[in-house]
């Protein structure tokens, strides 16, 4: 009985080598002699593409025809990171490939190098969404992320004389070869224009809404397989197009240009990210891709529900969607607009399903970042969900006024409009009102969510509200990019902690074996050493390997304290200039991460970095001890090489803004020790690895409001800490800006007289802190004690375990196993 593979499924490596050679032929048209790396790459792409196909539509088939209840992510933002690494780990297939491909002369890491990353998101937020589509797949938990397919992503980040400078991100240039068009299944939705009160043929009081405009929807798929299952689930981006049909008129009347204008106006919509995680600015554009996104979501799942005859009534048992932050909470009017109006629902059958529908996960304890659009704008773009805006408040504040009677500032304060000066509609309130669950991604932002930022509505919906901590992928995170540690590991307990996170327990029995500590040391040697390699040819700056790897990467953002590291630097500059023998043990400082354009203190930070690296790097009296190593272009790619290599992890914002962090799991993952304050989920991941394992200073969320209620005052730390005092004096001098002393006064104004972040309160306690990791590095067995203890206690921070309790508190959803037909 002969067997033969077929090209477009085989996973042998002869049977990869002649698809990738057909690939490159029929796809690139290309043969080996002409071929571009490029070229080889999308050839690479495609026959891992094929793979995934029959999977995907495998899982497809199965979904359709059970009916399967579905999750429903809805996120601005999807931070994938490249694909086809993460496709050859999730499918099996990682060393096959390599043989092949080197088999042909080439060389894999080469080709994984090629890839560009769709970069739709800014950080956090979007990346958790990665994670956790990861996790549904791996799960096999039916699900459907739903986004935008921005044509320019995140930018792309250069360092000119130490300041940031943002080009744009072309993503799309040389094509995409993980996504398939799907015009067929095109959306549209309305913009603008006014609504009219009529009564229909049943006497009924109805609202029809005359748009200004109509924006076409076409969706985007992307296959993403789980980890070692054959559960191919989809990512559906929608691109904003001009309907064909609505510029007739101009087209007709011979305004062509009026025309093609139409056209370009649409297009806008789904143009490019924003790039900002901070500050919400009441931007139209950016509300208009909020509707466009959700409206195309919504009108799909309805779609797909007729398609599966399932009655519209049911559509809450069908599908549950997930609101990631407050970015889709239009949801909530959407999905009343489209019953109601659409499909002649009554008001309170509606309500029912879209509060049972509806899941809220709020990520910031930022004010500023919490989204709040102008009522005349609102009104403006979206004249009918205002209306329904209107009344579901009417009917909430009833609600309110019930249960809390006579009390006028309450429904002030909770009212779904913000009537204090300019109105505004309150997109957080919007989102707690119309959905059945309100969760924060770790227990102590959970926990100041129900004591300060969603006081009121805890009081009022007690019962909605529940902790989900955050959790990172270790497929990604480990096994793609630390193959060496993922050797190491499996070669001790296996490979099903891969699946199970919670397994690397096992780890414990070998923390005293001399010969697996010494393994573990060598590997973090050695991918140190590569790191130090890239940071030659990137940097031009040569890296002691055998320093304290101390790195911070993430957004920039005042309230992260990057500059609170910035003034550690420069303590241990000062008692190196004034002592030019002092014993310290070497450190190298690297930072990556972006900051938003508009955000000035943020790119001052990083000119403030690369200033003092400047001067660090090459001052003789420093010699090898100190090295200040700015990363240009943090991104998911990078982020993979960087994790890694790291022995110390900051996590230092001040206590009671991050809500959670997951960079500080990435670490921790890869055996880095965390310097951090008792914030997010640091907190969480000090109680399961053990205090005597993490490196904790500063004050407490508590501590932190009760210093500000009392009158805080950074001059007085300042004028009381001799180091402190000498690192401000240092940087005013001119020191670092080459004798101008105006460049920083903006950061040392802001730090001197107002602090907002706390800086100077926290000084001492983190300056010490550091000078016990710097001694506690130096007993080098027991370093790695501590490493292997935090790999073996990071368990909990999987987002297998995250998916699992979202699957269990608030999705009500199993899992649905996929055979692999014939
Ligand atoms: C209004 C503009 C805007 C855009 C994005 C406001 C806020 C955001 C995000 C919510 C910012 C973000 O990424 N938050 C991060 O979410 C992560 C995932 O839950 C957490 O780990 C981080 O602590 C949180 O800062």
């Amino acid at each position: 009985n002969l067997q033969i593979e077929d090209d477009r499924t085989g996973l042998s490596v002869e049977c990869l080598k002649r698809a990738f050679l057909d690939n490159l032929f029929y796809v690139q048209g290309k043969f080996p002699k002409i071929a571009t790396k490029n070229d080889y790459y999308m050839a690479l792409a495609y026959t891992v593409r094929d793979r995934l196909l029959q999977r995907w539509i495998n899982t497809a088939v199965i979904y359709t025809d059970r009916a399967s209840r579905t999750v429903s992510y809805l996120s601005a933002e999807f931070l994938m990171g490249p694909h086809l690494g993460n496709n050859l780990v999730n499918l099996g297939i990682y060393d096959q490939v390599k043989q092949a491909v080197s088999e042909l002369g080439l060389d894999l890491e080469d080709l994984l190098e090629q890839e560009e990353e769709p970069g739709l998101g800014n950080g956090g937020l979007g990346r958790l969404a990665a994670c956790y589509l990861d996790s549904m797949a791996t799960l096999e938990i039916p699900s459907l992320g739903y986004g935008i397919r921005y044509e320019f992503g995140i930018f792309d980040q250069d360092i000119r004389d130490g300041w940031q400078v943002e080009i744009t991100d072309k993503w799309l240039h040389c094509g995409n070869p993980w996504e398939i068009a799907r015009p067929e299944w095109a959306i549209y939705v309305r913009l603008g224009g006014h609504t009219e009160a009529y009564t229909d043929e049943r006497g009924r009081y109805r609202v029809r809404w005359i748009p200004f405009q109509v924006i076409k929807g076409v969706p985007h798929d992307t296959p993403l397989l789980g980890y070692k299952t054959n559960t191919a689930n989809t990512l559906r981006l929608w691109t904003a197009e001009a309907p064909e049909s609505f510029d007739f008129a101009a087209f007709n009347s011979g305004d062509y240009l009026g025309a093609v204008q139409e056209k370009m106006v649409s297009e806008n919509l789904s143009k490019v990210l924003y790039p900002n995680d901070d500050s919400s600015q009441g931007k139209r554009l950016r509300l208009a891709q909020q509707i466009f996104f959700v409206s195309c979501s919504l009108q799909d799942m309805i779609r797909i529900v007729f398609g599966q005859n399932v009655p519209l009534e049911k559509f809450h048992e069908k599908f549950v969607v997930q609101l990631n932050d407050t970015h889709p909470a239009i949801a909530v009017a959407e999905l009343m607009r489209l019953l109601i109006d659409e499909h002649d629902m009554g008001w309170d059958q509606a309500w029912s399903i879209t509060q049972k529908s509806l899941a809220y996960t709020n990520h910031t304890l930022l004010p500023e970042a919490l989204e709040r659009w102008p009522i005349s704008l609102f009104g403006e773009l979206l004249p009918r969900h205002l209306e329904i805006i209107y009344e579901i408040n009417y009917h909430f504040l009833e609600e309110v006024k019930a249960k809390f009677p006579a009390d006028s500032d309450r429904l002030r304060r909770m009212s779904l409009i913000d009537e204090s000066g300019e109105k505004y509609v309150r997109m957080a309130h919007l989102a707690c009102v119309g959905s059945h669950s309100i969760n924060g991604v770790a227990a102590l932002h959970t926990k100041l969510l129900q004591q300060d930022v969603l006081r009121d509505f805890y009081q009022m919906y007690p019962e909605k509200f529940n902790n989900k901590t955050n959790g990172v992928t270790p497929r990604r995170f480990i096994v793609l990019s630390n193959p060496r540690l993922t050797n190491l590991i499996s070669s001790k307990i296996g490979d099903n902690w891969v699946k199970n996170l919670k397994d690397l327990k096992h780890l414990e029995a070998f923390v005293d074996d001399p010969e697996f500590c010494s393994q573990w040391r060598s590997i973090k040697s050695a991918i140190k050493q590569d790191l130090v390699a890239y940071i030659q040819k990137q940097n031009g700056i040569t890296v002691n390997p055998d320093s304290i790897f101390d790195i911070q990467a993430k957004r920039f953002h005042e309230y992260k304290r990057q500059h609170l590291n910035a003034l550690h630097i420069i303590t241990l500059y000062n008692r190196i200039k004034a002592n030019p023998d002092i014993d310290i043990t070497p450190r190298t400082f690297i930072f990556g991460g972006k900051a938003a354009p508009g955000y000035y203190m943020a790119k001052l930070i990083i000119k403030l970095i690369n200033s003092i690296g400047d001067v660090v790097n090459n001052d003789p009296d420093v010699r090898d001890r100190l090295k200040v190593v700015f990363l240009k272009n943090y991104s998911v790619k990078f982020a993979q090489r960087v994790y890694p290599a790291a022995d110390l992890s900051e996590q230092i914002s001040m206590a009671g803004k991050e809500a959670s962090g997951t960079g500080n799991m990435k670490f921790a993952l890869n055996g880095a020790l965390t310097i951090g304050t008792l914030d997010g989920a640091n907190v969480e991941i000090r109680e399961e690895v053990g205090e005597e394992n993490f490196f904790i200073f500063g004050l407490t969320a508590p501590e932190v409001y009760a210093l500000k209620a009392r009158g805080y005052r950074p001059l007085d730390y300042y004028h009381s800490n001799r180091e402190l005092k000498a690192v401000i004096d240092r940087i005013a001098s001119g020191h670092f800006s080459h004798g101008d002393t105006k460049l920083f006064k903006p950061l040392l104004d802001s730090l001197l007289y107002r602090d907002e972040y706390l800086l100077f309160a926290d000084y001492q306690a983190y300056i010490d802190c550091q000078d016990y990791v710097s001694q506690v590095y130096r007993d080098r067995d027991r370093w790695t004690r501590m490493s292997i203890l935090n790999v073996a206690r990071m368990g909990k921070f999987s987002s297998d375990r995250s998916i699992h309790d979202y699957c269990q508190d608030i999705w009500n959803i199993q899992s649905v196993p996929i055979e692999l037909g014939e």
